[in-house]
């Protein structure tokens, strides 16, 4: 009774957090439903593995029921032994002869598939992306495009895609499920792994290898658009101008207090930074990945961004020990950055 209710529980947690991860958009983040190449050619071994395991099962239980009706003990032959078969060559043939078949099988497309998807002969010809994973954000440099961005991850549509991915301090894994498998992230060499969208759209992505206190919110998005729009998106980004003077006044006064507190970890334009660059963040739909995009969680953020991911970078920010940004101060940075709009390509126009 105890274990079925349990089991009732379990259930119902797991209906509510399909139900939770929904409600914010995260959909798309399952390998069940591929919308690029990695993904499909997983589906496609999940399902041939799946099935080959079904008729496994099948079979077996077949015989097991048989075995069970056709020897059970009958009335008045309770000290009948059956014949036995120990030792007997061809059953010991069959029965090994047959998992190696299915191995095979399996073996077959999974390897080719291994090897297909770490095929780096396009390599020198392909958009080539150097994605850096960050306890708990990841930072995407365009090396060709001289590029820095974070958090959402441009891609032209139907176009292989290198990812040369490196971390800065412990191991993290690379993964939209919707778009392709996992790639571990690692400190001491790059691993390389090419990913193909094939519809334009908003695709999540998170961190698949545990990797300290707010691991769970390590969420990133992929936002496919089409070659021309990736194009204008990138004519955008390198235009930047980290100097350009905000309109309203608050938001002149909130990018002082940036430069005085911010600027020694963020960036706004194409320079290298300790913290997300924050060149488009005006464009995004998340903060720090996670929070919704408001004024308000801005401000929390800022003042308190332990309370939102425990453990991140910003933590050791030296305004946060010395106090030195009020409420005030804060909501006029918050200003200022949700002001920084880089591109009329967003995740919100790919949807
Ligand atoms: C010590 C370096 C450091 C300082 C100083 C710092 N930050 Fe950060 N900031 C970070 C790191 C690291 C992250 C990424 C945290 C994460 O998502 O795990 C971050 C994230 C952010 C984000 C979310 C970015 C995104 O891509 O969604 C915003 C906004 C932000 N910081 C604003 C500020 C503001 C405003 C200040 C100054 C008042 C500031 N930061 C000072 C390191 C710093
Ligand atoms: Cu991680």
């Amino acid at each position: 009774m105890k274990d079925w209710m349990g089991k009732i529980r379990t259930l119902s947690l797991f209906s509510l957090m399909v139900l939770l991860l929904s409600a914010c958009g995260r959909d798309n983040l399952t390998a069940l439903v591929p919308k690029g190449y990695g993904a499909e050619e997983s589906l496609r071994i999940i399902i041939i593995t799946i099935t080959v395991m079904i008729v496994v099962f099948i079979v077996v239980m077949a015989i097991f029921v048989f075995v069970l009706l056709k020897y059970r003990q009958k009335k008045g032959q309770e000290n009948m032994v059956p014949k036995q078969t120990e030792g007997n060559k061809t059953l010991e043939i069959v029965w090994t002869v047959i998992p190696i078949l299915l191995l095979i099988v399996i073996a077959i497309p999974t390897v080719a598939t291994t090897y297909d998807l770490a095929d780096e002969s396009a390599k020198e010809d392909s958009l080539n992306i150097n994605v850096t994973g960050e306890q708990f954000w990841w930072h995407f440099e365009y090396p060709g495009e001289e590029i820095q961005t974070s958090q959402d991850l441009y891609i032209p549509v139907g176009q292989k895609v290198y990812l040369n991915m490196m971390s800065t301090d412990v191991i993290h894994s690379f993964w939209v499920p919707s778009i392709s498998g996992k790639m571990d992230v690692n400190p001491d060499n790059e691993n390389t792994m090419y990913i193909e969208a094939y519809e334009e759209g908003v695709y999540w992505g998170q961190c698949a290898e545990f990797c300290g206190d707010s691991h769970s919110l390590m969420d990133f998005r992929i936002v496919v658009v089409s070659q021309e729009e990736y194009d204008q998106w990138v004519t955008d980004m390198q235009n930047v101008d980290p100097d350009a003077v905000p309109e309203s006044t608050t938001a002149q006064e909130g990018k002082a207090l940036f430069e005085q507190s911010c600027i020694s970890c963020h960036a706004v334009g194409n320079t290298p930074s300790v913290g997300p660059n924050l060149s488009n963040f005006g464009d995004r739909t998340m903060i720090a990945g996670v929070l919704e995009h408001s004024e308000e969680e801005l401000v929390e953020w800022i003042l308190n961004p332990a309370s939102k991911k425990p453990g991140n970078g910003m933590l050791d920010a030296p305004y946060l020990q010395d106090k030195s940004v009020s409420q005030e101060d804060a909501e006029k940075i918050a200003d200022y950055l949700l002001q920084l709009k880089a591109s009329e390509i967003t995740p919100d126009s790919a949807k």
